[in-house]
């Protein structure tokens, strides 16, 4: 039957509370007036849950009656955050809830904030699986994501004397109301052992037995994914390990109780943590363990729910789309050949046409460190049938390249899925690339790169596989419900139609020109401004003026991004304002945020020196808080939803050539803050969209900066040449911010004398240039916020909605 559609239109807040309550006593087990803050959170997310429980199991049962096509998004990540406003805006029940809780004697906004953010993600790969997997119910693709429930994700990131600690993020303590366990859903995954030949009568080899040594379950746990206005609700299934045997007890009867929970301690390592390093693969061998433990399970899952419906598997291709989020799943390439030939009887040839036809990939990263590749005697060691199905792979794409004439040895030797040089290491990249029918970039120009370099002579051999699909934000979490009141102000200026139709945000172009819709979204920014600054006061003491630009640079911290060319643009800044008081200085506060891979010494250097920098700007008072430095501990989804409304400024510095994409690029833009940045990854595009008068770009292009690499660049002669530079780089490395410890950055800074291969040295001045022509916009504040207006009228093309319906038209061959 029909269920009603539900519409912004907030049911009933009386007979809300009356839910609230009866979850509170027969579900949490409590009274409320003995009711905990928590135990009201878990109530509310009850309620919410069931309203989506309903329509999931239309959803799921109307897919099957179907037999539409589903995809399947593998992932190592979903960097999902808080789900509670999430659903409740999504179901169009916000106002209903704050009412209902409130006549409970319940702050909405104090329990969401206790909800803990789910950060099974390191940063924009993870963001974007979790914008994907709303967009996909959104859209109306039926979808299954699959990942791994990790009992700690992202670290908290704690500052201590300005260093990053790194503590342990336990967003299960409370348990989680969100996700149902399914036991019945388990699958064995193995590990090591031996392959076996199994061989007819006469000899012939007829298939191949994997005997794993080592076996541990994975087990389902499911957690509802809501679209817009419910229009559907899809399943994020993540695997948890466990023993095959709990307790061995043989071993504990013979009194080695601690050897007794061998089996049990492993199955829990399996899931147990996230690899907080988001660009360098971790190499270690359980990293490779949580990568084929996820793959195998859910392709078991895949492969059991096809046959149950269809009852053979040649079809596969037809009604299941697998999608692999970066190379991380790549090993499920080989997995389903073995499950199909090994388990399922069916030839390697066919079996490989299945698999190709299944499969696609997409690429983050061009970054050549992040490129996972596996030692073979590891991979052999723990996937021995593995081993030989990839040299099988192998064989059959390089006997394809050598049927095209023009392919030299080199070429074979980059295509070959083996590393031949130095140490022998599987190629996951290439396994991706060859297992995939469609291989795709997140931006156009991360795409044209891709080409040209990791995949060059993959792409020459398969011209037709690679594609662009450039990334997308939800609009929902992004605007709607981080950004209420810029949502208020734009539903009263054009009406509600963007809430449908994100691309109706052109509508409000004109309204640029209105003086008082712009005073109304100063008025709106000023708001989000306002809350920003309240939290940093409450959370670090540190008191910032609303009245100023909020400049800021949130995002991991890597040397590509160049949170360094920032820091050195604010010294010089400072250096400048108190040389030059008497000049016109526009106030601003600089915020930074973002988490460094513990084992990254320079990025965590970096985080360092933004704090003593902060530390002596901030308490001069020749800057007469014209200046000041922010760093935002703990950067992460929740705080993001603050911050990104409260920009003025958006900082998309990468080196130009390095940034896949970007997706806080758009985050930003959608909420209105100019951007400042380099021609890279969708910078470009967010360029094209809003026009080169809305956006402020500076430095060298892709091009640009291989030519400078390539005629042997010199960082000393372009500092010398930059009085500017060179004051700010001596300043920071003779220790006027390190008194402590004169010499902490002095290494920091000669490198970029000696090599500087992220060209913060070249790309210098003209940031600098850039970043006075911003305070010459920003005094003229009318002119300021039409700007911002036209960013967030044309931004609409970055919605999640977009790119997915690109994916499902053109890789995943499903309506959208
Ligand atoms: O595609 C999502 C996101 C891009 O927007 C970023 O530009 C890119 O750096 C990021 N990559 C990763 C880690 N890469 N790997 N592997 O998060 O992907």
């Amino acid at each position: 039957s029909e269920l009603p559609r539900p519409i912004l239109e907030n049911p009933d807040p009386k007979a809300l509370a009356a839910e609230i309550v009866k979850a509170l006593r027969y579900r949490v087990g409590k009274d409320g007036s003995v009711a905990t803050q928590f135990d009201w959170l878990t109530a509310s997310i009850l309620v919410v849950r069931d309203r989506i429980i309903d329509h999931w199991v239309k959803a799921t049962k109307e897919a099957y009656d179907e037999g539409a096509k589903r995809v399947y998004y593998l992932s190592l990540e979903f960097l999902i955050g808080r789900l509670m406003r999430d659903a409740f805006t999504n179901l169009g029940m916000m106002e209903s809830m704050r009412d209902a809780l409130g006549s409970l004697g319940v702050e909405l906004d104090v329990i969401s904030a206790l909800e803990p953010d789910a950060a099974l993600g390191n940063g924009g790969l993870g963001r974007l699986a979790a914008c994907f997997m709303e967009s996909m119910a959104t859209v109306d693709v039926p979808a299954h994501g699959y990942g791994i429930r990790y009992v700690n994700g992202m670290f908290r990131q704690e500052i201590h004397d300005g260093w990053q600690v790194e503590l342990p993020e336990t967003w299960l303590d409370h348990g989680n109301p969100w996700e149902f366990e399914r036991r019945e859903r388990s699958f064995e995954v193995g590990f090591g052992g031996t392959v076996e030949s199994i061989t007819t009568k006469d000899g012939r080899l007829e298939r191949h037995v994997w005997r794993p040594q080592e076996r541990i379950l994975a087990v389902a746990y499911d957690t509802p994914v809501v679209g817009w206005r419910g229009n559907r609700v899809n399943t994020l299934r993540l695997w948890s390990g466990m023993p095959v045997d709990p307790i061995l007890l043989d071993t504990f009867n013979a009194g080695d109780h601690i050897g007794a929970l061998r089996e049990s301690n492993k199955a829990d390592a399996l899931s147990r943590v996230l690899y907080p390093a988001d660009s360098s693969p971790a190499g270690q061998e359980l990293r490779l363990r949580q990568e084929y433990f996820f793959s195998t399970a859910s392709l078991q899952d895949i492969i059991q729910r096809h046959l149950s419906q269809y009852g053979e598997l040649h079809s596969l291709p037809d009604k299941a789309a697998i999608h692999l989020n970066d190379t991380h799943p790549a090993v499920a390439v080989a997995e389903l050949l073995r499950l199909l030939m090994d388990v399922h009887g069916i030839d390697f040839d066919a079996a490989w046409d299945i698999t190709k036809r299944t499969f696609a990939y997409t690429n983050h990263t061009l970054l050549p460190e992040a490129l996972e590749s596996w030692p073979v005697p590891l991979f052999e060691r723990l996937l021995p049938r593995h081993m030989q199905i990839v040299y099988a792979i192998n064989a059959q794409i390089l006997l394809e390249a050598r049927a095209k004439a023009d392919f030299d040895g080199e070429q074979i030797s980059r295509i070959s899925l083996i590393e031949e040089n130095g140490e022998r290491r599987v190629r996951m990249g290439n396994l991706a690339f060859a297992g995939s029918h469609s291989i795709n970039g997140v931006s156009a120009l991360h795409t044209e790169l891709m080409k040209e370099t990791v995949f060059a002579d993959l792409h020459q051999l398969y011209p037709d596989r690679i594609n662009n699909k450039t990334n997308g934000i939800t609009p929902r979490r992004w605007l709607i419900q981080c950004n209420p009141g810029l949502t208020g102000l734009i539903r009263e200026a054009i009406g509600d139609r963007f809430l449908d139709d994100i691309n109706a945000l052109k509508d409000l172009d004109t309204l640029a020109d209105d003086a008082s819709f712009r005073e109304k979204f100063a008025g709106v920014k000023r708001a989000n401004k306002e809350r920003l600054a309240s939290l940093v006061l409450e959370r670090q003491g540190i008191k910032v003026d609303p009245s100023a630009m909020f400049d800021i640079q949130i995002k991991r911290i890597h040397e590509y991004k160049r949170q360094l060319l920032n820091i050195i643009e604010a010294v010089a800044l400072y250096d400048q304002i108190r040389s030059h008081p008497e000049r016109d200085w526009m106030p601003r506060v600089k915020f930074f945020g973002g988490k460094a891979a513990p084992s990254y010494h320079n990025a965590k250097l970096i985080i360092k020196l933004a704090n003593d920098v902060a530390k002596v700007i901030n308490r001069d008072p020749a800057v007469g808080g014209l200046l000041k430095i922010v760093f935002v501990p703990n950067y992460n989804v929740s705080t993001a939803e603050i911050m990104m409304p409260a920009a003025d400024l958006s900082e998309q510095i990468s080196t130009a050539g390095m940034e896949a994409s970007g997706t806080g690029n758009m985050k930003f833009a959608l909420n209105g803050a100019l951007t400042i940045g380099t021609l890279d990854g969708a910078n470009v595009e967010i360029k094209e969209q809003v026009g080169d008068d809305n956006i402020f770009i500076f430095g060298l292009t892709t091009e640009e900066v291989a030519e400078r690499r390539a005629e042997g660049y010199n960082p000393r002669a372009v500092i010398e040449s930059s009085p500017e530079l060179s004051q700010a780089l001596a300043a920071i490395s003779s220790g006027v911010f390190s008194p402590d410890d004169p010499n902490r950055y002095r290494e920091l800074m000669s490198g970029l004398y000696d090599h500087d291969w992220f060209m913060v040295a070249a790309d210098f001045d003209a940031y600098a240039a850039a970043q006075r022509q911003v305070d010459a916009v920003w005094r003229n504040s009318p002119e300021w916020h039409a700007k911002a207006i036209h960013n967030v009228a044309r931004m609409g093309w970055f919605s999640s909605d977009r790119t997915i319906r690109q994916y499902a038209n053109e890789i995943w061959n499903v309506p959208a």
